[in-house]
């Protein structure tokens, strides 16, 4: 068995990026609940994801989501960022909430329409130049409620013809990431539904198209490592939106529904070389972000809670006997196998975390240390009136 203290340093290389939207209010289509102390702006809402890496060393960048959240100058959000101590990460374009996007955007009949989308897209890569990010993250609700609706090939080439336009705005440093679901808000078929479509687009375009695997996005009992794993193999996978489910697209809590599941991908994460920095330093082009929202739970604390969750698995991952298992493996000893990855699954890592994060300066603790700071009770007092995700 390894031990933790051979994996300590390892651990280090950890760095997940939250997502601006977990901070506003979000809820169901039933009702959206407001929750005190919820940011009234985006630098809010940052200031919220730089409390999470204050308290838990995890989040230094965070995603935003445009036009949720729009500001004048993104220049100077960046700079706000840092004086916070955060970057910003993945700008997320959003094609799906102009009435003119009601039969699609990318992919829509209408020329004029997919030229409105092309150009939001456009926009997002100034927003990029400006914030310094790598990734601009593509999720289409585009698809189709009913057979016959939609020319649903007409529509792969529309998509790809859209694709290549943006694409080519990206500069060098840059990368089109490509996000998969199977269903909703389209219910009957969806043109990007699954990774091998994601995947089709992304070689077309060139070596800096990606595709995102959120982990809500499948069909129940779908083996979302072994995706992990054929992306990771065909050197694909851009990055992660992370969240928990039940039922369908539920953006809990990671690791909150089944964290074995966010070990074993984890596990794969580790195999497949997208894990930590490569060997030049620089790190790795696998982004670990969340993609979930926080209905009903308060939102810093969500987020802190679901980053810890990541570290422990992660944590769990690297403690696989990988030398054990390939003997194993090789022997044929189905049983034993099994075993060893049990075995790291299994081990209670929460002590060595804590003494961990006290080495390196942070609370043993985050969550109990978040509670006793007073930020959560500061910005219910502060702040009236907080904005919501945008979502609903
Ligand atoms: C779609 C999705 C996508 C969006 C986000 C708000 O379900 O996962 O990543 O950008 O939710
Ligand atoms: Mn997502
Ligand atoms: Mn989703």
């Amino acid at each position: 068995m390894t031990t933790f203290s051979a994996i300590s340093a390892r651990l280090g290389d950890l760095a997940i990026e939250v997502p601006s939207w977990a901070y506003g209010n979000s809820g169901t289509r039933f009702k959206v609940f407001g929750s005190p102390g919820t940011p009234r702006s985006v630098q809010e809402k940052i200031a919220d994801a730089a409390t999470v890496h204050r308290f838990t060393g995890l989040a230094p960048t965070v995603a935003l989501h445009i036009p949720w959240d729009l500001v004048d100058d993104y220049a100077a959000l960046a700079s706000y960022a840092e004086d916070q101590g955060v970057r910003l990460g993945t700008i997320n374009s959003n094609t799906f909430q102009d009435d003119d996007y009601k039969l699609g955007s990318l992919t829509h009949a209408d020329p004029a329409v997919r030229a409105k989308a092309v150009q939001h897209n456009l926009d997002c890569i100034e927003v990029m130049h400006q914030t310094g990010s790598r990734d601009l993250k593509i999720w289409l609700a585009d698809g189709t409620n009913y057979p016959g609706q939609g020319d649903i090939r007409a529509r792969q080439d529309w998509l790809a013809e859209g694709l290549r336009t943006i694409y080519d705005q990206l500069s060098d440093d840059q990368r089109l990431v490509l996000e998969y679901k199977f269903f909703e808000p389209a219910f009957y078929h969806t043109d990007v539904p699954d990774w091998g479509t994601s995947y089709a687009h992304c070689t077309a375009l060139g070596d800096r198209a990606m595709v995102c695997l959120d982990t809500g996005h499948h069909a129940p009992g779908t083996n979302i490592e072994f995706i992990v794993a054929q992306l990771l193999r065909l050197g694909r996978l851009g990055s992660f939106d992370f969240n928990s489910r039940f039922y369908a697209d539920d953006d809990l809590i990671v690791g909150a529904a089944d964290p074995y599941q966010l070990f074993r991908i984890m596990v794969e994460v580790v195999r497949g070389g997208g894990y930590g920095n490569s060997a030049d330093g620089r790190p790795n082009d696998v982004a670990l972000m969340l993609d979930q929202c926080h209905n009903i739970e308060a939102k810093v604390p969500g987020q802190i809670r679901s980053v810890l969750n990541v570290q422990e698995m992660t944590a769990r991952a690297l403690l696989l006997d990988t030398d054990a298992l390939d003997k194993a493996r090789t022997s044929g000893d189905v049983l034993l196998a099994n075993e060893i990855y049990m075995d790291a699954f299994y081990t209670d890592v929460r002590r060595d975390l804590a003494a961990w994060r006290e080495q390196r300066g942070l609370p043993a603790d985050p969550m109990r240390a978040y509670l006793d700071s007073g930020y959560q009770q500061q910005i219910e007092a502060d702040r009236v009136g907080g904005s919501q995700a945008g979502w609903n």
